[in-house]
């Protein structure tokens, strides 16, 4: 197929698929992102209840290759948040995120809708780097186990795709998407819900999107990293986790200076062994 990065994005959608739709931030997605289409169409694997007026429900393993392209066909704009979702031993990572991403990809590159594609990466694609560095898009992946090696991959696929096919994806490194933070890391790598929606909303708005990496975070005093390189989005974060540091601070002691969660930005993960099956 011609490269397809010069068109720009026309009209509203008319399909959006939302992978992974019965995990936590696929719930939120679900929840919130219904004005982006005029159908939504939801995946997971199962569970995920009665469709409303305007869902329509395919259960889907992302190692169905077949079945991956069914259930993009038809769909122009892809918020992929299936897969493996945490450290885990390689044979699930693998076919979750590794097969699964290239199904994905291959799907979208069949499909007859150029769809726009958010992925959900992570910041444990660069969870070995100190608290102490300050990163941005230009800065190299250094993943803090075999899921963040995972999401490496992922990232790698859609700018594969992007450059050969044209096919347009954010891959967003998402901190910690929760409804408040949950331990003092947090603090710098926490995402409100809110902001989370309105980034989403950027990706699908913006003429051209290209194939960035975004950090998944809101506008935390303690952040970490600097997404300057996508202000062309027009994506500006308005939550602080610093409003939670008292309450956390009530909560729990925060780490010693020398624990993995007070030592690297990808917390406990960078301290986790190998999981084997
Ligand atoms: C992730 O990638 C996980 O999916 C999520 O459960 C959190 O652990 C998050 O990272 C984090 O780093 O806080």
């Amino acid at each position: 197929a011609a490269p397809r990065k010069d068109q720009e994005k026309d009209d509203d959608m008319k399909r959006l698929l939302i992978t992974g739709a019965n995990g936590s931030l696929g719930s939120v997605c679900r929840e919130r992102l219904g004005h982006l289409a005029d159908t939504i169409r939801l995946s997971a694997r199962k569970g995920l209840g009665d469709a409303a007026a305007n869902e329509e429900i395919v259960y889907c393993d992302l190692g169905d290759k077949a079945a991956v392209e069914e259930l993009v066909e038809g769909c122009d704009g892809i918020v992929h948040m299936g897969g493996q979702a945490t450290e885990a031993p390689w044979e699930t990572i693998r076919q979750a995120n590794i097969d699964g991403m290239f199904h994905l990809y291959e799907a979208a590159r069949k499909s007859s809708t150029n769809p726009r594609i958010i992925f959900a990466s992570s910041n444990h694609a660069i969870g070995f780097y100190e608290q102490t560095e300050r990163l941005d898009a230009k800065s190299c992946p250094k993943p803090d186990g075999l899921y963040g090696v995972s999401k490496v991959f992922g990232e790698a696929m859609a700018s594969m795709y992007y450059h050969k096919f044209g096919i347009e994806t954010a891959s967003v490194r998402i901190g910690s998407c929760f409804p408040e933070p949950k331990n003092h890391r947090m603090l710098s790598t926490w995402m409100s819900y809110d902001d989370f929606v309105q980034l989403i909303e950027r990706i699908f708005t913006v003429p051209r999107l290209g194939c960035p990496i975004i950090y998944g975070a809101s506008a935390n005093d303690c952040s970490w990293w600097d997404n300057h390189e996508v202000a062309y989005l027009g994506w500006q974060p308005k939550d602080n986790a610093e409003v939670f540091r008292e309450k956390l601070n009530a909560e729990m002691d925060p780490p010693p200076s020398d624990d993995v969660n007070a030592v690297y930005q990808g917390g406990g993960f960078a301290g986790d062994g190998i999981h084997e099956s």
